[in-house]
């Protein structure tokens, strides 16, 4: 797949404020943030939309929800609650293709988004 701005944010290129980071996934605060808390986690292999997944990256996907709980949890709002999404394609409204896991948190958040 063609390269994405998340490549370049992973390997350092342009600045973002890095959350978590370990050798499959990779966690910084969204630029445009939707509520109070927003960060997108992202698997550092890229991977263009949810469609794209193959069987063999099960474990990397459920790892990017791993890293949001562990992050709720050091940041002290697991309890308090928080939104995880992935956006597919246009009328997920995804932009970027390279898959993320938005993590919205920090008031209570409305539903659904219809
Ligand atoms: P989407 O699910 O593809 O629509 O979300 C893309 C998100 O990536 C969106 O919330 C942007 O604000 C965010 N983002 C970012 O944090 N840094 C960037 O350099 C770019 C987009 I481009």
């Amino acid at each position: 797949m063609s390269e994405t701005i998340f490549t370049k944010i992973i390997n350092k290129e342009i600045p973002a404020e890095i959350l978590y980071e370990d050798d499959e996934a990779l966690a910084f605060s969204d630029i445009n943030p939707q509520a109070p808390i927003h960060f997108l986690v992202i698997p550092k292999k890229p991977i263009a939309t949810i469609n794209d997944m193959e069987a063999a990256d099960k474990a990397l996907v459920g790892h990017l929800h791993w890293v949001a709980a562990h992050i709720a949890e050091q940041q002290g709002f697991a309890q308090e609650g928080f939104r995880t999404v992935m956006n597919c394609n246009e009328h997920g409204g995804q932009t970027v293709y390279h898959i993320h896991l938005h993590v919205l948190a920090g008031k209570p958040l409305g539903w659904p988004p219809y």
